[in-house]
């Protein structure tokens, strides 16, 4: 068994030589200059992951003979399983003492690296072998996310860059940033400066906040890309919005700054569609996280806007969606959103299995994407079990075994299966406020949402997941990670 999460396509014991890393191994990487920088950044982490400086060399003609100890990478179309397009499939061979990881692009041979550090095994003379093996490999959907919540507490840049480095190690690739809420607004907004100005200083319970600078969201997004990873950023309207009442007055319909807030209540705050300065507002600041945003996407929230008269509600995703193509991007809607008309070029989500479902199949029907969050499945947030001492209970409890065992295809019904763009799991913050309680609540979950939105599911197995997963938390624990230790699975001493 080799202790691969999520599992591949393909996985094959090889006869020949397992590749030993020792301090001659050199990352060989093609002639480009992408190759290259590929080759720089995958040595410094593997370089990490087994205490030893790697030399990165450029495969010339005199030199392409792998040596023994070597790890070579290699763009080729014809990598991965037969038949796939996916721009993330790879192959990892390691036969004759060296390993090779071949890959269309640079994203597959990042998800061709995650595999061989999740193969290596430690030597009695401390050091590290890969074994013979053959992975053919590629993923089932191309969005394979988790959404993390900044604003209700606060985590910091470098916090998210550690949740951006345990993503991918289990081939996740979208990184959902929750932005703005009632209790705190975490993005800088170059035109509407006071969001960050009056509206960061707070959190959940009355902590400190914080917030993203432009430049910061720039290096997060960068450190991301660099690990095969898209940030989605999230601006929530029309509910979900008393930082904004707070820092702007006239968004208020009496001119008056909305108080602070630092409850867990939802669905109280709202925009005001009748209000010139809400248009003006939806303009500036899409319009800027448009602009500085690297990806495709953009999230206009939608959600659980409780407080908002229906013709309000839709005017305003409406135009808010209409603003972020108008800026080249797409919208994101959380499933409220999915009733609008403009979600049909749209890519909704689903989160809450008690409201009506049928809105997403029609929306699907009308061209709309699909991305599942189911709650009671992949809401990193609910606790483990009664009495969990965190984490919310309000879609249930969450142990590994609910996180893995459910079928994407099947969540929604009458949803057409080819509209489902992916799957990706949330933490919502209320009772999280350290990075050791937000681990403790990813992990292991997060691992069984990567593996339903990997691996198809004639390859996923509760029971070969487990024993997969078992000792994984020695990797968690040399990188300072906490987690929980599920009931669920017999860990590995
Ligand atoms: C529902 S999910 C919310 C969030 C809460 C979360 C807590 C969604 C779109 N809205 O505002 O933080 O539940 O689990």
């Amino acid at each position: 068994m080799f202790p691969i999460v999520p599992q591949p396509v393909e996985v094959t014991a090889l006869a020949g030589q397992p590749a030993e890393l020792t301090s001659a191994t050199r990352l060989v990487t093609g002639a480009t200059a992408e190759e290259l920088e590929a080759g720089v950044m995958l040595a410094a982490v593997l370089g990490g992951l087994i205490d030893q400086a790697i030399a990165v060399v450029q495969a010339d003609a005199d030199d392409d003979a792998p040596r023994p100890g070597d790890i070579v990478l290699r763009l080729d179309p014809g990598a991965g399983p037969a038949g796939s397009d996916s721009e993330e499939r790879y192959t990892l061979e390691c036969s004759g003492g060296a390993a090779v990881l071949a890959a269309p692009t640079v994203t597959g041979i990042l998800r061709a690296m995650a595999t061989l550090g999740q193969l290596l095994a430690p030597t009695a003379t401390g050091g590290y072998l890969v074994p013979a093996v053959r992975v053919v490999d590629a993923p089932r959907y191309p969005w394979r996310g988790l959404s993390l919540d900044v604003a209700r507490h606060f985590f910091g840049l470098d916090d998210v860059k550690r949740v951006v480095s345990l993503m991918t190690r289990y081939k996740l690739n979208v990184l959902h940033l929750h932005l703005s809420d009632d209790q705190g607004w975490r993005l800088q907004i170059p035109s509407r400066p006071a969001l960050t100005g009056l509206a960061s200083g707070t959190s959940v319970g009355g902590g400190p906040g914080g917030f993203f600078t432009v430049d910061e969201f720039t290096e997060l997004q960068l450190f991301a890309r660099a690990r095969g990873i898209t940030v989605v950023p999230e601006i929530d309207v029309p509910g979900h919005t008393n930082a904004a009442l707070h820092a702007y007055p006239e968004l208020n319909p009496d001119g008056v700054a909305k108080p602070v807030y630092t409850g867990i209540e939802v669905g109280f705050s709202t925009l005001d569609a009748s209000l010139p300065a809400t248009e003006s507002f939806l303009r500036d600041v899409l319009g800027d996280v448009a602009a500085m945003t690297h990806g495709p996407w953009v999230h206009l929230g939608g959600d659980e806007a409780h407080g908002t008269a229906r013709e309000d509600y839709e005017a305003i995703v409406s135009l808010a969606a209409r603003i972020l193509r108008e800026a080249g991007k797409t919208p994101v809607g959380w499933q409220e959103f999915a009733a609008s008309p403009s979600s049909s070029s749209a890519v909704v989500q689903l989160w809450d299995m008690r409201l009506p479902l049928e809105p997403l199949a029609a929306a699907a029907r009308a061209g709309a994407q699909v991305l599942l969050s189911p709650a009671d499945r992949i809401y990193l947030d609910m606790k483990y079990h009664d009495g969990y001492p965190l984490g919310l209970d309000w879609a249930g409890t969450v142990e590994l075994r609910d996180a893995y065992g459910w079928e994407p295809a099947e969540a929604v019904p009458g949803l057409d299966p080819e509209a489902i763009v992916g799957i990706e799991a949330a933490v919502w913050t209320e009772t999280l406020t350290d990075l050791d309680e937000l681990a403790t609540m990813l992990l292991p979950r997060l691992t069984a949402a990567a593996e339903v939105a990997w691996t198809r599911p004639e390859l996923r197995d509760w029971d070969s997941y487990a024993a997969r997963i078992a000792g994984q938390w020695r990797r968690w624990e040399r990188n300072g990670l906490s987690w929980h230790r599920s009931p669920n699975v017999d860990w590995a001493p």
